[in-house]
């Protein structure tokens, strides 16, 4: 009796450090579950040739091991798009993507993730619906724009539209952008991945790119407010300059918080973005330096100049003037 109570007490012993070494690897906080209906993984297609889940349309063609958005050719265009609204309150979605071509200098697009209202709705946002309702994660490759808001190319930003603001390529949407960071994935061997990650009003933005096999932040902001019930997509173009836009896999996952309709009528809204401004061409190039020192030069010498010659018109006229009363 006494050796199978010593028993008991040892299992019971084992089974609670079994447990805290369980807790201690998995924090409890993070509470995540994967969900299918939202994810793009492989296999894509059934055995009926359908993707389950998903629609897509232009460009796209499934493959055994991705889904190509557009091939490396020019004036194409191509979307995919989840048929389930996500009624999740908080939420992360982990895209492993390629891009890649034969430009070595000169290549674009680029692709965006998609958080919006309405779907299969194509136009020139990257191949999407510009005015659109929700959430664009750009990751823009070509630069349009060397100005005041120059910065290396390829780019992530996020985009927060309530579908009155328009998308301006010829900036790289830098007036309509919450925040973005400079990203570089093309033309790898190994993976690149993108974590959106949106909880409580808060967005975050990490990648994976350098095979190290670990997040990097890109951005963080606040103040994000989406509402549920859009939908998940993902589309790229290619124009004069192209890349081969590929997507492995978009996993989705369920963050803790209420799955919930009620913020179904929220308009989506960013607290801390940039204004939108007009639209105004680039100023001519200005004046340098030199070029103002030589005019004040010049214009300094013309001055002395014309005082001189007035002053001697001025002395003959005096003379003259004298002469004519002798
Ligand atoms: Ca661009």
């Amino acid at each position: 009796m006494e050796k199978l109570n010593k028993i008991s007490q040892y299992l019971a012993c084992v089974l609670i450090i079994h447990i805290v070494t369980c807790l201690a690897q998995n924090p409890v906080r993070e509470h995540i579950y994967n969900r299918r209906e939202h994810s793009l993984i492989k296999p894509f297609l059934t055995a009926g040739l359908s993707v389950p889940y998903w629609d897509y349309t232009g460009s796209v063609i499934f493959t055994q091991n991705y889904v190509r958005l557009t091939p490396d050719e020019q004036s194409m265009s191509g979307s995919i798009w989840n048929q389930i609204p996500c009624w999740n309150r908080n939420w992360e979605v982990v895209v492993d993507f390629k891009v890649a071509g034969k430009g070595k200098d000169l290549f674009g697009d680029g692709f965006v993730v998609w958080y919006a209202r309405d779907r299969m709705i194509t136009g020139p946002v990257f191949g999407s619906k510009d005015f659109f309702s929700g959430l664009a994660i750009i990751v823009d490759t070509y630069s349009n724009h060397n100005g005041p808001h120059n910065h290396q190319h390829p780019y992530i930003s996020a985009m927060v539209n309530n579908g009155t603001l328009t998308y301006d390529h010829d900036r790289d949407g830098t007036h309509t952008q919450l925040a973005g960071c400079e990203a570089r994935f093309r033309n790898v061997e190994h993976t690149t991945q993108l974590k959106i990650r949106y909880e409580n009003d808060v967005l975050s933005v990490h990648t994976d790119l350098e095979n190290k096999n670990e997040w990097k932040e890109c951005f963080t902001v606040d103040g994000v407010e989406l509402p549920t019930g859009y939908y998940f997509g993902a589309s790229a173009t290619t124009g004069d300059l192209s890349d081969n836009h590929l997507i492995n896999s978009i996993k989705f996952f369920e963050l803790e918080g209420a799955t919930t309709a009620e913020r179904s009528q929220i308009i989506p809204h960013a607290a801390k973005f940039e204004e939108p401004r007009e639209h105004v061409d680039d100023p001519k190039p200005g004046w340098s330096n030199l070029k103002i020192f030589i005019v004040i030069l010049f214009g300094m010498i013309g001055a002395v100049i014309l005082s001189i010659g007035g002053y001697m018109y001025y002395e003959k006229y005096q003379q003259n003037k004298k002469k004519r009363f002798y």
